[in-house]
């Protein structure tokens, strides 16, 4: 019986605890990284972007740079001042508002004829498929057991 009740309440953890996963960090094309000739609509795809996650592009300084445009300049591949350019080889954006996003390097016509554009829909931070809307009474208990460094107790 007491095995059972432990059992059950693990499940329910297991299943709660994924939706308030702290902030992800997204690398930009996995190990290839930010560069041309790679599907970034593909990459993106079924990927759950929420607010507070990072993007991280990584590329070889010099050889391509990251500006976030709209939606209009991202079609054309038009790009912003210089001086608007992420250019460090690893730059990190923290995805801080909902909504959709565009980044295109502004290098040569990589965007227009390399494809070296990414899109995504940012979802607010508590939103993913079926997530409770707030934080249940198990999941503070959890947690605040995690934080005082104490073993698991529920009850
Ligand atoms: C997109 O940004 C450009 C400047 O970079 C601006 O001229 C244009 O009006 C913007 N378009 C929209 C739809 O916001
Ligand atoms: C963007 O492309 C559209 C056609 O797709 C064109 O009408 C518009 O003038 C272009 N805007 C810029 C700023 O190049
Ligand atoms: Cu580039």
């Amino acid at each position: 019986m007491a095995f059972s009740r432990v059992f059950v309440v693990f499940m329910v953890i297991v299943t709660i605890v994924p939706k308030f996963n702290s902030a992800k960090e997204f690398i930009v094309g996995d190990d290839s990284g930010w560069t041309i000739n790679f599907d970034y609509k593909a990459w993106a795809e079924g990927k759950d972007f929420q607010v507070g996650d990072t993007l991280v592009f990584n590329y070889p300084v010099g050889v391509h740079n990251v500006f976030r445009v709209n939606g209009t300049d991202f079609q054309n591949c038009s790009k912003p001042p210089l001086s608007e350019a992420l250019r460090s080889g690893n730059d990190k954006i923290v995805l801080a508002t909902p909504g959709r996003k565009w980044y295109i390097c502004g290098v040569a016509k990589h965007c227009e004829n390399a494809n070296q554009k990414l899109f995504i829909n940012v979802l607010p931070q508590t939103q993913s498929p079926g997530a409770a809307p707030a934080p249940s009474p198990i999941y503070t208990k959890f947690h605040s057991s995690r934080a005082s460094k104490r073993p698991f107790i529920f009850w």
